[in-house]
């Protein structure tokens, strides 16, 4: 057993916590079996997992033994702060050659792992917001919108952190899944999708529709989420200079004076009446049936988002 203590590993990312370690350039070992401060060659990382910030590896290091000229393969372990310790998102997962549906662990908020749609339209796709069952609260406050909240597993939102450091480099997509109680699908595509740092209280930029649910992002000029800055229930940022369109319909979102759209409504089985604060998208289902007066939520909604280039 030879333990390297000065060692020069090139270690490129994190999958799932296990490293992808190209090679370990050069290890010196001491406590070996023969001598003391042996020159090591470390030639490949056999495994490197992550542990916090560090990248351990376990090496395969060839041993140049001074007073022989027989040349050993040996075991040694060596660790180096990786700089990056995660994909960036689901599409750099995909890249990597891993396209399968699942919860990974991505580099904007590791404590936060998100699904990964690898199906959809070329897949590639984070998932960063799902309602599905009414099982998560989304009357979340600012900090709770901005940390994340729920599970991947079930209902949940990554967290506008999470998301500006999603999108504020390169271009992205963002798109919409929505689905009513009749098994109906469509869907909403932004070809330009950004949210802004927290100073700018992240502020929605979606544009460049495609699809076949409406824009409701872009509305009317009275109802235009795009440019927005998000507002909750203890943060007021809306258009609406008469109180709190987030407490008023009690979720978080890019609210103006208030709404065409709020995916992040009240979970109702369908229709409700009173007040508009469900799962709603205003270009595909009407504000109000004129005759019922009632309203249509919906049953599931995904949210999710990756490069343009991909
Ligand atoms: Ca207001």
């Amino acid at each position: 057993m030879c333990v390297c203590v000065l060692y020069v590993c090139v270690c490129t990312l994190c999958v799932c916590s296990v490293c992808v370690c190209t090679q370990c350039v050069l290890s010196v070992c001491i406590l070996c079996v023969y001598s003391v401060f042996t020159l090591c060659v470390c030639t490949v990382c056999v495994l490197c997992v992550c542990v916090y910030s560090v990248c351990v590896c376990v090496c395969v290091c060839v041993r140049v033994h001074t007073e022989y000229t027989a040349v050993r393969a040996q075991v040694c372990v060596a660790a180096v702060p990786s700089a990056r310790l995660h994909p960036q998102d689901c599409a750099e997962i995909y890249r990597l050659g891993i396209k399968e549906n699942g919860i990974y662990t991505i580099q904007p908020d590791p404590r936060r792992p998100a699904e990964c749609d690898m199906d959809t339209a070329g897949g590639g796709w984070t998932v960063f917001q799902r309602r599905r069952d009414g099982s998560v609260d989304f009357n979340r406050t600012w900090q709770e919108y901005r940390e994340g909240f729920g599970s991947p597993q079930g209902e949940y939102w990554l967290g506008n952190a999470a998301l500006h450091a999603l999108t504020n480099t390169g271009q992205h997509l963002l798109r919409i899944q929505l689905e009513d109680w009749h098994q109906q699908k469509r869907q909403a595509t932004y070809n330009t999708f950004r949210v802004a740092a927290e100073a700018q209280r992240y502020r929605l930029t979606a544009r460049e529709y495609s699809g076949d649910a409406g824009n409701a992002l872009s509305y009317s000029k009275r109802y235009n989420h795009d440019g927005r800055a998000f507002s909750t229930n203890d943060r007021d940022h809306d258009r609406y200079t008469s109180g709190n369109c987030a407490e008023y319909y009690g979720a978080g979102w890019w609210f103006d004076a208030c709404l065409a759209s709020n995916l992040n409504g009240l979970f109702y089985r369908g229709r409700y009446s009173g007040l508009t604060n469900g799962i709603y998208w205003g270009t595909w289902y009407i504000l109000t049936d004129i005759h019922s007066g009632e309203r249509y939520s919906f049953k599931s909604v995904e949210m999710k988002t990756r490069p343009r280039n991909f």
